[in-house]
This record gives structure tokens, sequence and C-alpha cells, in this order.
């Protein structure tokens, strides 16, 4: 705001009032001219000014001497600083689950934490982050889940709803990789995957450098016939792959356990 102008009768002007913005933690703010970031805004409580509200002006009584008793004029009140700024959320989760539309992410969140977000049968039933906290279990810290809304091909380039929300993933510490069964075709079993991991290399290739797991979902949904241990033997070449049912909870233990270790290492390195 801008500053008031000076008053007579010994009354100084108002400074400009505050504007207090208020905004989650892991928001991003830059310049929205220079696109320079200014801060990041990590923890609680941080304050940051961005634009100085006007200076009031001095009123008559500062300009009074022994010639002038009583001047009869004042300062102009200064204008405050306008400026255009930026707001980016970049959630500060542990975990980020990722995965095609209706692989079960929700579900799998819902398994895994208290969270109370919407199951739906259909794609797209998630269309914005999705958090739960993990634990705290034993001498562990809580972990913050973050489900983002279901990745297709050419996500990053902003088809579905994936580009917008792949940049949640850049500050978690792991990424759970969450693969309906019931599109996996024995004969090219890792393409899901390499659909996700197409889509994150366009985003941000430093997504791939990240520790993750691979849940493949919906086993209780399996045909008699499905050669899921050859499946699972495939991914297993090259990631830590837990097969499981969000649904039923089969299999979430080790998977659960498995989040946990990872976490413990991750602590002893830093
Ligand atoms: N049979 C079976 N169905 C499941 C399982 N997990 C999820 N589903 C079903 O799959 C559908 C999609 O589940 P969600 O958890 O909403 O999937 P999502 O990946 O979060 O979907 P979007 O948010 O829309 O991308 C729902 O009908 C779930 O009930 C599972 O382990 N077994
Ligand atoms: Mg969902």
């Amino acid at each position: 705001e801008n500053g008031r102008r000076g008053q007579g009768q010994d009354r100084h002007g108002k400074n400009g009032a505050p504007v207090i913005v208020p905004v989650p933690s892991g928001t991003r703010v830059f310049d929205a001219d220079s696109g320079r970031l200014l801060a990041d805004l990590m923890t609680p409580g941080q304050r940051l000014v961005l634009a100085k509200g006007g200076r009031g002006g001095k009123g008559n009584a500062h300009f009074t001497s022994s010639r002038m008793r009583s001047p009869r004029f004042c300062q102009p009140g200064e204008p405050g600083r306008e400026r255009r700024i930026h707001l980016e959320l970049q959630i500060l989760a542990d975990v980020g689950l990722m995965g095609a539309p209706n692989a079960g992410k929700t579900t799998l969140l819902k398994a895994l934490t208290a969270s109370k977000a919407r199951v739906g049968a259909f794609p797209f039933t998630t269309l914005t982050p999705q958090l739960g906290v993990m634990g705290p279990e034993a001498d562990r810290e809580p972990l913050i889940l973050a489900e983002i809304p279901g990745l297709i091909t050419g996500a990053h380039l902003g088809k579905g709803l994936g580009h917008q929300f792949l940049r949640h993933l850049t500050r978690t510490r792991l990424l759970i990789q969450v693969i309906d069964l019931s599109f996996v075709d024995p004969a090219a079993p890792l393409a899901p995957l390499a659909m996700l991991e197409e889509e994150m290399r366009n985003f941000d290739p430093s997504l791939l450098d990240k520790p993750r797991l691979v849940a493949l979902n919906k086993i209780d949904a399996l045909a008699a016939e499905y050669p899921l241990e050859a499946v699972v033997q495939e991914y297993e070449k090259k990631w830590r792959v837990f097969a499981v049912s969000a649904m039923t909870g089969a299999g979430l233990s080790p998977l659960r356990q498995a989040i946990w270790e990872v976490f413990c290492k991750v602590g002893e390195s830093m």
C-alpha cells in the first residue's frame, strides 16, 4: 500500500499497510519479470518481504522551526513498491506415488497411510496431489507420501494432467511407481514402466536418479493362468519390485518395510 501524506496538527502520515499472502510450505517465489528465484519457502512460519509498503509522509510538526511555528505544509507519502511475482508450489513429501491413471495409486496411498483421498473406478479421479502420512513407527519419523495425478504418454507436454504435477516429484526422496498388472502384457512386461520413465526423462532426467520401488498392483484380479512369476522376474532384473493388491492388502508389508529401509539408508548417507 502507498504511504499517506503527512497531516496537520502534529500528525504523521500513515505507513502503507502490509499485504500478507499466506502460502503453503514448499512454495517457490520467482520475480515474474526476470524469472529469478527469490526464495524457497520451506519452513513453516518463514516470511519474506517482497515489496515494502510506502512510508507515511512527515506531518507539519516536523517542519517547525523558530521562524515557522505552524508550517502549512507536510511531506507526501511514499508510494509502495510494486512488483510482479510468480509462485510455484513444489510439495515437500518424502515419497512420491506415480503411475498411469487408474493404476491404484490412491488405493495404495490409503492402504499405506491414513489418507482419506477419493478412489474411483475411472481414470483421473485424482486431480490434485494427495498426501498421506505413514507412521510414525517404533523409532522412525513419520513419512509423507504424495500421490500425483495419473500420467499418460505426453504428460511432459501437458497431456492429461501429468505435466503440472511432475514437478511435485522433484523434492521427494523415493518414488513408488504403481503399475496395474491388468495392463501388463506378459509379452512386453516392462512397457508400462518405460512409459513412465519416458515422461520423467522428458520432464527432468534427474527424476530417474531417485531411488525407486515398483509396485505391481491388482494381483487379486489376475486370471489364474497369468504368468505373474515371469513378469516379476523381468522387473527384478533392474528394480526392487513388489507384487501387491492395494485393495486386499496382499503383499503390502514387504513394500512398507522397503520404504522404511530406504529412509534409514538415505538418512545415514546424509
Ligand atoms: N482389483 C483391484 N482393484 C484395485 C486395486 N487397487 C485399486 N483398484 C481399483 O482400481 C480403480 C482405480 O483406483 P484408484 O486408487 O482410484 O487409482 P488411481 O491410480 O489413484 O487413479 P487416478 O487417480 O484416477 O489416476 C478403483 O476402482 C479401485 O478400486 C487392487 O489392488 N485390486
Ligand atoms: Mg488417484
